[in-house]
């Protein structure tokens, strides 16, 4: 079975005016799928073929380049997408938002935190928040790289993802990286985070 580019919960006007339609088409359909078909192509006829994503990801330093940038951006979209959603923002609920107070002492601190690392974030990569040995942390990751893989510096599951490549906001922000990341709170599809965290 090759991977296959997941379809969206929502249209690809669904996000605006936090994302545009024309970012989320090329997004979606060009960057995702293009992952996704390299990914199928690098792994067809080797043993990694039919292995589940995260066990790929898990031991990607024994694999090609090819693999991890573009096993990486294969998993990295599908989470993205999923903990998105038109409904979305204010704060999370229950367990999750004790979790959150727990490990940054409060939900605001998280969301500074959060939002200074993709602010941060030289190049392109990944802000996470990860749950790892019982605690939440945040950490960021360069290119498609990822928290589940051997090479991370962090590791853990990631629960929120935050792409801070410029594919992800240059049409409508150009250069305003940080207008985008204030952006992406209006959006956020707690419910979808909570469901990870547990
Ligand atoms: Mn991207």
């Amino acid at each position: 079975m090759a991977f296959e580019l997941p379809k969206l919960d929502y249209a690809y006007d669904a996000l605006e005016p936090y994302i545009d339609a024309k970012t989320m088409e090329i997004h979606h359909s060009k960057h995702h799928g293009g992952y996704t078909g390299k990914l199928n192509n690098a792994i067809m006829g080797t043993e990694l073929e039919g292995k589940p994503i995260e066990e790929i990801l898990k031991n990607v330093s024994r694999y090609t380049a090819i693999v991890r940038n573009n096993g990486g951006g294969y998993y990295n979209h599908s989470l993205f997408w999923k903990v998105l959603t038109q409904h979305g923002g204010g704060l999370p609920k229950g367990d999750l938002l004790e979790a959150i107070n727990k490990s940054f002492g409060s939900f605001k601190k998280f969301k500074t935190e959060f939002s200074n690392t993709a602010v941060n974030l030289f190049g392109s990569g990944w802000v996470w928040l990860i749950k790892s040995s019982g605690d939440l942390k945040i950490t960021s990751t360069p290119n498609q790289d990822n928290p589940l893989m051997d090479v991370a510096d962090k590791k853990g599951t990631p629960i929120l993802a935050l792409d801070v490549w410029e594919h992800a906001y240059y049409l409508n922000y150009q250069n305003r990286r940080s207008d985008y990341i204030s952006a992406f709170w209006n959006i956020i599809n707690w419910d979808e985070v909570a469901r990870r965290y547990l």
